[in-house]
């Protein structure tokens, strides 16, 4: 029985384009090791889909006026094509919006709630009168409840930092249509993660991943709460319960479930209706997940809780694989600031296994990683057209100048040609462990160490030299042969990696029909039988700098037409007020003194400020924009004579100035004049 292997990747919300740091994060290397481990024979499924509930995908397709199922449809086929342009090859794209889905989610929400898992809980929530609905945090805005900000968001406030919950904004009102918002009471059902805590601590402790997702999960296994699994809107999965007419899943809910609806609809398709079931109720099928980083605990966590109360025995995941970010030179790659790449030009000029070898060969596996021009130039010509490409262009070339394209066969070896093979064949090997193990960047380092240990052994026999005497063609068949034989091993190393490529590589050598299908054993031992090799053909091109040159430069044009259209706007002015009424407002010169961190929160820094005649702790919003370094001895001004109030559990006696334009926060500090001074 051949080992079954399913693998799948995070489904990709189709709420806009996908970039290379979603590729070299999770979809590339789910696409390797897919392919590596049918080049073992083994049975691989490869499932992903798009990902088309939520609310962030409904206010998306509002703000562009489309519908919600025309903007998913608009995505999905985006993506799509994005991942064909790449050779991502999926046993089954699916999507959630399939009539598969929906009464596979229905199942696992009645079995939960059969095994006594759901409850349901009433809230207050923000209820627009005029639209009819309750609005999600991300559709409101209102005055912060802290500084009086007037465009605070849903959860948090953009000028002073609070967080807080939708409800306790003042003046709530839609971000949509501006209408007012008002609190109403709403029942929502809870999924008990807490009561899965034994369980989900019993299977961490049987995985062995990556210390950084480990640690992760570890982190929300001891803080598990209830969760809300539902939502009042109407784009999603329908909860199956009378009570909850106009509510719809929650999508962290339903979408971890459309890996398994996916594969229900693979099975459809194929004829083979109860073939899923050999992948996701067979205790002997590996599971592999690769997901980003920001989706471990939706992973690690809820969904194999999800699982733990179905009457099913659906598959735990075994391996789960989380990259870290990868970014564009810097920064974070993203359309609306035009940080990111156009890719019908990428692919007028380079090809899918270019950026395939250069994502894998700086893959964010341990690290945040990023894409730069300038790396990607290095590494097409001076590994995949320098190292690579020789080896086999200068091997073949020479076949046909001095052999007319015969395949020579192996005649005498010397110990240099045996420790050649055996280094040859140590160096695969290494590469089929770190295939297995999830490590692209070390495959793509060893690839190229193949590469130029055959250069290195071309050089070294010098076959040029050996041409020009009868007496030594022998030992040069030999160089040759085993050239022939490194460039087979190039051919089958790289062909998860650079599938075009390799194919290119097996075709040339003379070998029949397609690499892919082929078995790693049996191709490592393979013989091939034609006599003659086809003429070499180029594999890949160089990448000259005016090309790169274009490249960097439209970089640049995108980012500045994208901040001319977003230029930020100016809130309009306040009404006025006389000189008394600012004057109540008792502002002083505060000298930090000491600055640290308020636990948990991301924004607040709590500062200890001297005013001359007293001592004060103050509460702050700008820890995003400053560290405790950076501020200590700064002489800031003070709002001396507010009333304190309590943040994340840290009383706030006062408030610092700071001026905040287009997500840029700069704190109003004095020079000369000492703390306690007044200011007017
Ligand atoms: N769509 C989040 C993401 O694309 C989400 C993954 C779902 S996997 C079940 O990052
Ligand atoms: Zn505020």
């Amino acid at each position: 029985m051949r080992q079954r292997v399913l693998v799948t990747a995070a489904l990709p919300y189709a709420n806009g384009p996908l970039h290379f740091g979603h590729i070299a994060g999770a979809y590339l290397p789910a696409d390797c090791y897919a392919r590596f481990e049918r080049l073992q024979g083994r049975d691989v499924l490869y499932i992903c889909g798009s990902d088309e509930y939520g609310v962030a995908i409904t206010l998306s397709a509002e703000l562009a006026g489309r519908t919600p199922k025309e903007h998913v449809d608009l995505y999905h086929e985006i993506n799509q094509k994005f991942f064909s342009q790449l050779q991502i090859h999926f046993d089954h794209f699916s999507r959630t919006t399939t009539s598969f889905h929906q009464p596979i989610v229905h199942a696992f929400f009645q079995n939960l709630y059969g095994n006594g898992f759901i409850e349901p809980q009433d809230t207050e929530q923000l209820y627009s009168e005029a639209d009819h609905r309750f609005l999600a945090d991300r559709y409101v805005i209102g005055t912060c409840p802290r500084c009086g900000f007037e465009e605070a968001r849903g959860d948090e406030c953009g000028k002073c930092g609070a967080s807080y919950e939708a409800t306790d904004l003042k003046q709530p009102r839609s971000k949509l249509t501006g209408a007012s918002l008002q609190k109403r009471c709403t029942r929502h059902w809870y999924l008990r993660f807490d009561r899965f805590r034994e369980k989900l601590e019993a299977f961490l402790a049987s995985r062995d991943w990556k210390p950084n997702v480990e640690n992760f999960a570890r982190q929300y296994v001891e803080d598990l709460r209830p969760r809300a699994i539902t939502r009042d809107l109407e784009w999603g999965v329908p909860v199956p319960l009378a009570e909850a007419k106009d509510k719809v899943f929650y999508v962290w809910f339903d979408a971890p479930i459309g890996y398994i609806s996916a594969t229900v609809e693979w099975a459809a398709k194929k004829a083979t209706p109860s073939a899923w079931e050999e992948y996701w109720l067979n205790p002997e099928t590996k599971y592999v997940q690769f997901i980003g980083k920001d989706n471990i605990p939706f992973h690690a966590v809820f969904f194999p809780a999800m699982i733990m109360g179905q009457n099913r025995p659906y598959k735990l995941v075994d391996d789960l694989v989380a990259n870290e970010f990868y970014n564009l030179e810097g920064k974070q790659f993203s359309k609306s600031d035009g940080w990111t790449i156009d890719l019908d030009l990428f692919f007028e000029h380079f090809s899918a296994d270019q950026i395939r070898y250069v994502l894998a060969a700086n893959a964010p596996e341990t690290a945040d990683s990023e894409f730069t021009w300038k790396d990607f130039q290095q590494r097409c010509n001076g590994e995949l057209v320098g190292k690579f490409g020789n080896l086999i262009n200068r091997v073949l070339v020479f076949i046909q100048t001095h052999g007319e394209g015969c395949r020579p066969s192996v005649a005498v070896k010397e110990e240099f040609d045996l420790q050649f093979e055996k280094d040859c064949l140590r160096l695969m090997s290494e590469i089929e462990q770190n295939y297995q193990g999830y490590r692209l960047r070390k495959v793509a380092s060893l690839v190229m160490e193949l590469a130029q240990l055959g250069n290195a052994y071309f050089d070294q026999k010098a076959p040029w030299k050996d041409v020009k005497d009868p007496a030594r063609h022998d030992r040069m068949k030999t160089t040759l042969a085993l050239c022939l034989e490194a460039i087979k091993y190039l051919a089958l190393a790289s062909s998860a990696l650079m599938p075009d490529t390799a194919q290119k590589i097996w075709q040339m050598l003379g070998g029949e029909g397609s690499l892919a299908d082929l078995n790693w054993k049996k191709v490592l031992e393979a013989k091939f039988i034609t006599p003659k090799l086809q003429p070499p053909q180029l594999l890949f091109q160089r990448v000259e700098d005016d090309i790169i040159a274009i490249q960097v430069k439209r970089l640049k044009h995108m980012q500045e037409t994208a901040c001319a259209v977003q230029a930020p706007p100016y809130l309009p002015l306040k009404p006025q007020i006389t000189i008394d009424q600012f004057q109540q407002v008792d502002l002083r010169v505060a000298t930090i003194l000491e600055v640290e961190k308020v636990p948990k929160s991301k924004k607040l820094l709590k500062l200890y400020v001297d005013l001359g005649f007293e001592k004060r702790t103050v509460v702050s919003g700008i820890s995003l924009h400053y560290t405790p370094e950076q501020l200590v001895g700064k002489k800031v001004i003070l709002v001396a004579n507010l009333k304190p109030s309590t943040l994340m559990g840290v009383e706030s006696q006062g408030m610092v100035l700071a001026g905040l334009h287009d997500d840029k926060l700069e704190v109003i500090t004095v020079v000369d004049l000492p703390g306690g001074a007044e200011v007017s």
